[in-house]
Parts: structure tokens; C-alpha cells; sequence
């Protein structure tokens, strides 16, 4: 999904845009927002509301307004435009009590596909394809840039309250937009979408937000691939990336394949790791 730029429309539209978003965010959904972060935290760089999670609750909470403009007949306003926050806010979503509407901030160049020389803060990666998992981009993301446009602006911006501002959504639609874009990058293993490379783990429960399969992608990142074991390990993992999509394409087609897989090999593995996870942890690095 691609979406366009909150400068490509008129002013005429942006403004029945920013109308239409006040008009949707009722205390019900402030309360939904606020709930959420209150349960999981700010996202930030670690913790349960960082990384995936971070982005799939607002693409969520997006994907809310977009199904509302859409009941609407307002089909023109969807998929939601972005806001750059490096562009000045659109005079049509002013809100009260903003420290500035011009917070200045540039995208990081490794956020980007061409990428460029800055490193990514906790991987060092330089453009959008060295990320290994949504996880991965999400915590860098949420380690200063999200957290910084919100504070600079201000107001209910620096708050929970935060979709109170209008420009809030915009924002978010920009923050998805590189999630989209690097979901649409190819995988080493082909295909796309390698939203988090656990294959046939997502496969055999369905989704990659499965506490299995978070638990996996986090007994991965940062339990072996912060280990002595690194090396061995990562040569594993670059096996098992060349052959487990196809595998998991069957998964999906397949339900009794799923089934066996799911019980014959994902949830010893699973079991086995948890074990593995005790063993190996005082061998992990100090950061
Ligand atoms: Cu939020």
C-alpha cells in the first residue's frame, strides 16, 4: 500500500481531511490509544509496545479512520496521506498548544531504500533493506526519531492524548509508509513481505504477533544473535531462510501440513529454545 503526501493535496481537501479526522476521534478512541500505551508503554527502542507491536497497533488504529472516511464515501482520503515531519504542518491542521508546527526533523537516511552513511541507532544498519524483522525497524524508529517529532511539537502531541492533534494520523501514515516500504523489499529467501523471516513459525500459528513466534524472533535477535554463538548461528539461519518459504507457502495452502509441522517441529523447537534460552544467556554479551 502506498500512500500519497499531505502536500499533494489542495488545501480545500486537506482541510475537509483535517475535519473529518477531528470528527473522528471521539473519547473512545482517545481511550483506545491511551489504553494501549498505558498497558505497553511509549514504543521507544524495547518493551512490549516497541518494535512490531508498535507498528501494527497504529496501523490498526489508522486502518479505523480509513474504514470510517470509507463509510463516508471519502474513498479519496484513503489510504491515509503522510505527513513528513522535515515540511512545516499544513496550516489546515492547526491544533492549539503546540510548542511549533515546524519540528524540522528530517528522515534518517537509513530509513530509507537508497539509505545512506548514518548508522541506525541499536543495529548500525545504513539503509531500510538491513533490517531483518519489522521488530528490528520498529525499535530503531521508536528509539529517537518517533519520539522526537512528538515531544518537539508539543502539546497533546507529547501526551497520550496525542491523536487529539490532527496532524497525529498524518504522522503515523508516514511511520507505516516505512514499514510498508520495507515490507515490500525482497526477502533473502525471495518473495516478499518478510515481515519477520520466522517462516514456518508465523505459518503454523498464523501470524507473526503469535507469542510463539514473538518469542522465536526474540530468542533469535537477542539471545543468540547477541551470543558467542553468532556466527554459527547466523550461517543456520541463512540455510534456513533459502528454504523455508516455500515451505511455509505450503503451510498456508495446506492445513493438515500446517498441523503436522506445527506440532512434529515448530512447538518441540519452541520448547527446546525456551530450555536453550536458560543455557545460553550467560554467555550473552553485556551492551
Ligand atoms: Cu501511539
Amino acid at each position: 500500500m502506498h500512500r500519497r503526501a499531505l502536500d499533494s493535496l489542495t488545501p480545500q481537501e486537506r482541510a475537509e481531511l483535517a475535519d473529518l479526522i477531528r470528527d473522528h476521534v471521539t473519547n473512545a478512541v482517545l481511550d483506545e490509544h491511551r489504553g494501549w500505551h498505558q498497558m505497553h508503554g511509549p514504543g521507544g527502542m524495547s518493551g512490549p509496545g516497541s518494535g512490531e507491536r508498535f507498528f501494527a497497533f497504529h496501523r490498526n488504529f489508522i486502518g479505523k479512520l480509513e474504514d470510517s472516511l470509507r463509510s463516508q464515501g471519502k474513498n479519496q482520503f484513503v489510504p491515509l496521506p503522510t505527513w513528513n515531519p522535515i515540511e512545516p504542518i499544513p496550516p489546515e491542521f492547526s491544533h492549539p498548544e503546540r510548542s511549533t508546527n515546524s519540528p524540522g526533523i528530517a528522515l534518517p537516511s537509513w530509513a530509507t531504500i537508497a539509505g545512506g552513511t548514518q548508522g541506525s541507532p541499536i543495529f548500525g544498519y545504513t539503509a531500510l533493506d538491513q533490517f531483518q524483522s519489522s521488530d528490528e525497524l520498529g525499535r530503531a524508529l521508536g528509539a529517537n526519531f518517533h519520539g522526537a517529532v512528538h515531544n518537539t511539537i508539543g502539546g497533546d502531541m507529547g501526551t497520550f492524548a496525542s491523536p487529539r492533534d490532527p496532524i497525529f494520523y498524518p504522522w503515523h501514515a508516514f511511520l507505516d509508509d516505512i514499514w510498508s516500504r520495507w515490507e515490500g523489499l525482497p526477502s533473502p529467501g525471495g518473495g516478499t513481505g518478510g515481515a519477520s523471516r520466522c517462516f514456518i513459525a508465523t505459518a503454523a500459528y498464523g501470524s507473526e504477533l503469535e507469542p510463539p513466534v514473538i518469542f522465536l524472533r526474540e530468542f533469535r535477535d537477542d539471545v543468540v544473535l547477541q551470543s558467542r554463538f553468532q556466527k554459527p548461528f547466523g550461517k543456520i539461519l541463512n540455510i534456513y531462510y533459502s528454504f523455508s518459504p516455500p515451505i511455509a507457502e505450503q503451510m498456508r495452502k495446506h492445513r493438515l501440513l500446517k498441523y503436522a509441522m506445527k506440532y512434529s517441529l515448530v512447538w518441540p523447537f519452541v520448547v527446546l529454545a525456551k530450555a536453550a534460552a536458560l543455557v545460553i544467556r550467560p554467555f550473552v554479551k553485556q551492551k
